[in-house]
């Protein structure tokens, strides 16, 4: 496939199209003063990371944005979501600010306005400031202070020229994958600390919201990441084991943001761990938001499992695979989105802000193919314009990635971006999928 099938007339006149990427990933955290982060202690630490990579340099944005820029503007692009790395903006995590990196989001917002670019912001897209892993991270309280002062100091600076923020990125993997399953940083694999880090993530945002609201800000966020749960059979044993897993991966955090409590299957386990006086938090975490970000990729097949609680185990499904191994089933979007606005957020505007795939890309005679992208993005998006016809309030779509870039533990290998990037020059290849995205939102 090598052309869309759907233009910008197929969607609602002001729905939004946008490429997505965070801090870490793509400026190199080796430039301008920002200081070290619990992923550059994950990764240099053996087995952690393919190859011990780290984002030190990754695509090289921080010296690179205004090309960068230029093609996600000249793709037709509306709006940009980037995020802004604690670490680089507050070198301790809290206290003095780093005068380099509080100049650098300054100067890439101003040129996103310039080339029409709306800048859509994410506060916290994974680099926790090693001071404050020290404290002990998510596990520890005080982050809703120490987030509050880190967005009190960064919007203090860009606030005024943000078209929306979102506090966090994917609260699951802050919380679980990164204290559970221990395949993020910190690297943990331990059931209390993810109990405290899953709703102290919550806590956060909420604190963030209220400082936003407090700067004055509007078009506020929470951003979400959802894997549909299909029970491997119809036994109710399969049934209970995808429940937990839904229960745990989608519906406890927006659980807590738009209703104030966690379900059930999920507190089976957690709440014996989670700190006291957890419910008094919810007053902070269901802070109203003026719109809700879904980040979907894939679903996973679900079975039971005799062993510990959450009692389930992710079994292999038999539907084509991106080069993550991850299955490629759309109908998912379509399915959280009409649930979303069904069970949580009524007429709230919803956002797709991350879709894409990985696929082992090359440039050949100067082009990249990506036939497999382009229908990936076709059929997701189609399943979008369905939700809408069904009168879902979907209002934007951000693909992952605008390029190739850092994929945390699965390191350079892994590419996601409509443009090509090679990791040795720094030399960036638009995809076919970046020219047949940029007929169809500009044809
Ligand atoms: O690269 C990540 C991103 O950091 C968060 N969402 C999923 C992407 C692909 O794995």
């Amino acid at each position: 496939m090598d052309h869309f099938t759907f233009t910008r007339k197929d969607f609602p006149t002001h729905f939004l199209f946008g490429s997505a990427t965070s801090s870490y990933q793509i400026e190199g955290h080796g430039f301008g003063g920002a200081g070290p982060t619990h992923w550059d202690s994950f990764a240099v630490t053996p087995g952690n990371v393919v190859r011990a990579e780290n984002g030190e340099i990754a695509c090289d944005h921080y010296h690179h944005f205004e090309a960068d820029l230029d093609l996600a503007a000249a793709a037709g692009l509306d709006c940009y979501r980037f995020s802004t790395s604690w670490a680089r903006v507050l070198p301790e995590g809290t206290g003095t600010p780093n005068p380099e990196g509080l100049d650098f989001y300054d100067r890439l917002t101003d040129a996103m306005l310039e080339r029409g670019l709306k800048p859509c912001a994410t506060l916290y897209h994974w680099e926790l400031p090693q001071p404050l892993a020290d404290l002990g991270g998510w596990r520890n309280r005080d982050i809703g202070n120490w987030f509050a002062e880190f967005t009190e100091v960064i919007m203090g600076r860009i606030g005024d020229r943000m078209y929306s923020v979102a506090p966090i990125n994917e609260p699951w993997c802050v919380g679980w994958l990164s204290h559970f399953l221990g395949h993020h940083a910190p690297g943990l694999r331990d059931i209390r600390a993810t109990a405290r880090a899953m709703h102290h993530v919550l806590l956060a945002h909420g604190r963030a919201i209220e400082v936003m609201r407090g700067l004055g800000m509007d078009n506020l966020g929470a951003v979400f990441n959802f894997e549909w749960a299909t029970p491997v059979d119809d036994s109710a044993a399969a049934q209970a084991a995808a429940e937990t897993y839904d229960a745990i991966y989608n519906r406890f955090f927006l659980g807590g943001v738009f209703k104030g409590a966690y379900p059930e299957p999920a507190l089976k386990g957690l709440e014996p761990h989670l700190p006291k006086g957890w419910q008094e938090d919810f007053k902070t975490i269901t802070q109203p938001v003026d719109w809700c970000g879904l980040n979907y990729y894939t679903r996973k097949v679900i079975g039971a499992d005799d062993g510990p609680w959450p009692h389930y185990a992710e079994l292999d499904g038999p539907l084509p695979k991106t080069q993550m191994g991850w299955e490629i089933y759309p109908d998912g979007l379509y399915q959280f989105l009409t649930r979303t606005a069904a069970d949580y957020t009524g007429d709230l505007p919803l956002i797709v802000t991350e879709n894409g795939m990985a696929n082992p890309d090359v440039i050949t005679g100067g082009r990249v193919p990506d036939p497999e992208r382009i229908a990936y993005v076709d059929a997701h998006l189609a399943r979008v314009r369905r939700a809408i016809a069904d009168g879902v309030p979907v209002q934007g779509y951000f693909l992952w990635s605008l390029m190739d870039n850092y994929e945390w533990a699965l390191g350079y290998e892994k590419r996601f971006g409509m443009v090509h990037v090679d990791f040795d020059t720094l030399v960036r290849t638009p995809k076919a999928s970046y020219y047949a995205l940029k007929e169809a939102l500009t044809g």
